[in-house]
């Protein structure tokens, strides 16, 4: 199997190449990264001599620099790049149209036409918006996405389905809750609040602090998307989630417990523009018609979590500093 993983440098990406390459050593992995401000070589330090691993630089925005690839056949393609942070959405919506929308119906055409397999495109519970007090998204929840990075999310899953309906395109969609875990940009909140706890600066909590997320450690997103992958019925949607639902100040207090730092540090800010009050997933499709099931529960994936932090001081150094950047140029040079 020649598998294409896109934005495979980013968080929930560098999990994924890491967790195929060891279970399917005999897979080929293309990982195609633009090395945007979110994506990290340092996080596939450990898979890099692998024999089947490759690594390639590309946008894909940019239709001509992936046709080769795809020349080369490929079975299936995992599209997880993105602009992935919501305020980010907020203050420059442009580059999520062109990276969600115009990146994905890119992929989507060369998918097409060289007959790939399976197109699995990694998409977000945020597309259908906000829930009250009670209730869960299921697939068949609307659309209704909120900021300009759901909206362009949204956009992108709308394309998918399009090549399905339109041209046959085997194709899934997964839409997945909040992921935390090892490797997270420290612009998310759980990340960001380990780093600022453990220098004991303010902890900035928006609004309220009584938003709720449904958290899922990224290990189970990743063996979520490999039966996807191998065993999704061709143009369907599954919701990936574990029933961690928490407000956000519980999560702070979590960290800040964890860590043994005082809740002094929690200061309340300004609320994030439209910020959707509640996320909840039902994941019973994926749990009874593929067999999923998601092996941590937030108490214990957020300590490993908060372990894993602690332990790689310098992996959170080098992305403070922009350090990582260089490893690029230094692991494989100019190209
Ligand atoms: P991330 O921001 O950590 O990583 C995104 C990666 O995509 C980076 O490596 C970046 O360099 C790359 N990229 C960005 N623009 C690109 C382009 N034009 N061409 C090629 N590569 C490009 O994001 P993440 O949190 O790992 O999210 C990955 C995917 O999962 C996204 O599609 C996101 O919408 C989705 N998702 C995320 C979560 C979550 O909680 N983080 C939950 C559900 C779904
Ligand atoms: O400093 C903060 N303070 C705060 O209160 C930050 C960064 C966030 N928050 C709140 C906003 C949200 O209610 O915490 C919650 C989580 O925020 P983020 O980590 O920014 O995640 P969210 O906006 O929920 O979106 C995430 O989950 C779905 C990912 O970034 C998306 O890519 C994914 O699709």
């Amino acid at each position: 199997m020649k598998l294409l993983v896109t934005g495979g440098a980013g968080f929930i990406g560098s999990n994924f190449v890491l967790y195929m390459a060891e279970k399917y050593p005999h897979y080929e992995i293309i990982n195609i990264d633009a090395l945007t401000y979110a994506g990290n070589l340092e996080n596939l330090k450990s898979v890099e001599q692998h024999p089947n691993y490759r690594f390639v630089k590309a946008d894909i925005t940019d239709r001509s620099s992936l046709e080769a690839l795809f020349a080369e056949g490929v079975d299936v393609v995992a599209n997880f790049a993105a602009e992935s942070h919501v305020d980010r959405s907020i203050l420059e919506p442009d580059v999520f149209v062109k990276t969600n929308v115009l990146g994905t119906q890119t992929l989507l055409e060369l998918a097409k036409q060289y007959g790939v397999t399976k197109f699995v495109q990694v998409s977000t519970d945020e597309v259908y918006g906000t829930l009250g007090e009670t209730g869960l998204f299921t697939e068949e929840t609307p659309l209704a996405a909120n900021s300009p990075y759901s909206a362009s999310k949204a956009g992108a899953d709308l394309l998918v389905r399009a090549y399905h309906e339109t041209f046959g395109l085997p194709v899934n969609i997964t839409r997945c809750s909040n992921n935390y875990g090892p490797y997270q940009f420290p612009e998310k909140l759980i990340p960001l609040m380990i780093d600022n706890a453990l220098q004991d600066k303010p902890l900035p909590v928006y609004g309220d602090g009584l938003n709720v997320r449904d958290w899922l450690y990224v290990e189970d997103h990743c063996s979520a998307i490999d039966l996807v992958i191998h065993k999704g019925v061709n143009g369907e949607v599954y919701n990936v989630g574990g029933r961690n639902e928490r407000t956000n100040i519980h999560v702070v207090k979590t960290i800040l417990a964890e860590l043994g730092k005082p809740e002094s540090l929690i200061t309340y800010v300004k609320d994030r523009l439209g910020h959707d009050r509640r996320y909840a997933i039902d994941a019973d499709k994926i749990r009874n018609e593929l067999g999923w099931s998601p092996q941590h529960d937030y108490e214990s994936g957020i300590r490993k979590t908060i372990q894993w932090y602690l332990d790689n001081r310098e992996w959170m150094e080098g992305v403070l500093s922009g350090g990582y950047k260089d490893y690029f140029e230094k692991q494989y040079g100019e190209r």
